[in-house]
């Protein structure tokens, strides 16, 4: 398998990390490509031109959580990872798409800065309100923990560790110090630290 990714994206991360956590990286190679360079080989196997992108064969499979559910499923680490046919499931997938939803806005906020335009103070309000709402209303209970990691504690790891990133001026710690105490004892794990952007 072909992973298409860089070291800065957080999307990509939560795929790195998931390979090191069910200990995929024999079995996958990473393509380090820059998403905005227009690369062809990225662009035959993701029509969108969008990183992380799998490539299995004659499988191309895009997005960040079907990308991590597959892996998880190669690696016979689903149940632990996604709670997959467990009363949890849901819940952590919940907490995926919250994570997720940060980075959306996290990242759509980072590129509107970086216009050589005016850059929306309307956009960038609405996208820095939904960070802190969503920082704000995170519960742990279905994070999991440093010996008991999912899917929800990736995908909530990568987004918190992307806002001290490109974001520290948000101060997201100030919103929910459960969920920064949280992420203090987890930060250290191998899976996380190993895959920090450069
Ligand atoms: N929903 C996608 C988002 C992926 C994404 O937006 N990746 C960015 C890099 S962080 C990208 O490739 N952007 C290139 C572009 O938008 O043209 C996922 O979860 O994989």
């Amino acid at each position: 398998m072909q992973l298409y990714c860089s070291t800065t994206s957080p999307f990509a991360r939560k795929c790195r990390a998931l390979i090191h956590l069910c200990e995929l990286a024999d079995r996958v190679e990473l393509v380090l490509v820059d998403p905005f360079s227009d690369n062809t080989q990225l662009r035959d196997a993701n029509p969108l031109g969008k990183i992380p992108t799998l490539v299995d064969g004659n499988l191309n499979i895009t997005d960040s959580p079907l990308i991590c559910e597959y892996l998880a499923e190669q690696a016979d680490c689903s149940i632990e990872i996604l709670g997959k046919h467990t009363p949890s499931y849901y819940p952590i997938q919940v907490c995926h798409a919250n994570a997720d939803g940060i980075l959306d806005a996290a990242v759509a906020s980072v590129f509107e800065r970086r216009r050589d335009t005016e850059p929306s103070s309307y956009w960038l309000d609405r996208w820095d309100r939904s960070i802190k709402e969503t920082i704000r209303h995170a519960d742990i209970t279905h994070l999991g923990t440093a010996s008991s990691a999912n899917i929800a504690t990736i995908a909530f790891m990568v987004a918190l560790g992307y806002l001290d990133f490109r974001r520290e001026e948000i101060h997201w710690r100030e919103y929910n110090p459960e969920l920064a105490a949280w992420y203090a004892a987890i930060e250290n794990q191998k899976w996380f630290s190993s895959t920090r952007p450069d």
